[in-house]
């Protein structure tokens, strides 16, 4: 029997209404109509207990002190690690909406808060094979239909998220133009993940900041 090569993990990042979660759905079904295995993944995750909390201090129901927030986001990371090794060991491939990097992206930009410090719990993590970056501009973002009612969305608080994310990229950062038709991003996305996916086939999963 030939060995099971490993899934590929790939986390999309971006800003509010750059269309991430709509790209993320598009990839997922075309990667199982070629036959690849693939799955979904969200974070945070508001299904276990820990996402409920986190949930509820979105929807603005629940106070809960920044620190201790920044630490429930990346707990529900780690929670779902054993998952996610699983299914990466047997091959199929995540496809994730937001990661440790908005973790970061978005505490840091809050005040008082140092971004090696944000880092810190998510060291370790299974690191990521790309980071797809869409990137859209604040402008054509409010045209998409402009932010929605949660907490953190508001142009200057998002306008120091993205700028924490180009402090946070690296060599696996592929930075993409988010302001092209739905059909458009998801032809040049669906190459970019086919040929990541191709060429992780036989690496060794990494860890994350370390
Ligand atoms: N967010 C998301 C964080 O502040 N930290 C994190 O670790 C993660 C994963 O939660 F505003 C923020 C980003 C966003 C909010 O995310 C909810 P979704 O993608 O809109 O559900």
């Amino acid at each position: 029997m030939g060995s099971i090569t490993r899934g590929a993990l790939i986390v999309f990042e971006g800003g509010d209404r750059c269309g991430k979660t709509t790209q993320c759905g598009l990839l997922l079904k075309a990667l199982v109509e070629e036959g690849i295995k693939a799955q979904l993944m969200k974070f945070p995750d508001r299904t276990t207990k820990i996402g409920k909390i986190i949930n509820d201090y979105l929807l603005g129901n629940e106070d809960v002190e920044d620190h201790v927030v920044h630490l429930l986001y990346s707990a529900n990371r780690w929670e779902a690690v054993p998952r996610m090794k699983d299914l990466l060991s047997r091959g199929t491939t995540l496809i994730v909406d937001r990661y440790a990097y908005s973790g970061v992206a978005f505490t840091a930009a809050k005040q008082d808060f140092d971004l090696e410090w944000c880092k810190m719990p998510d060291v370790g993590l299974p690191r990521p094979d790309v980071v797809v970056q869409l990137k859209l501009s604040t402008e054509a973002a409010m045209m998409r239909g402009g932010f929605g009612q949660e907490r953190y969305e508001k142009a200057d608080f998002q306008a120091k998220v993205a700028n924490n994310y180009e402090k946070l990229k690296d060599s696996t950062w592929e930075v993409i133009d988010a302001d092209k038709s739905i059909e458009d991003l998801h032809t040049e996305l669906l190459t970019l993940c086919k040929r990541v996916i191709k060429s992780t086939e036989n690496k060794p999963l990494s860890a994350l900041w370390k």
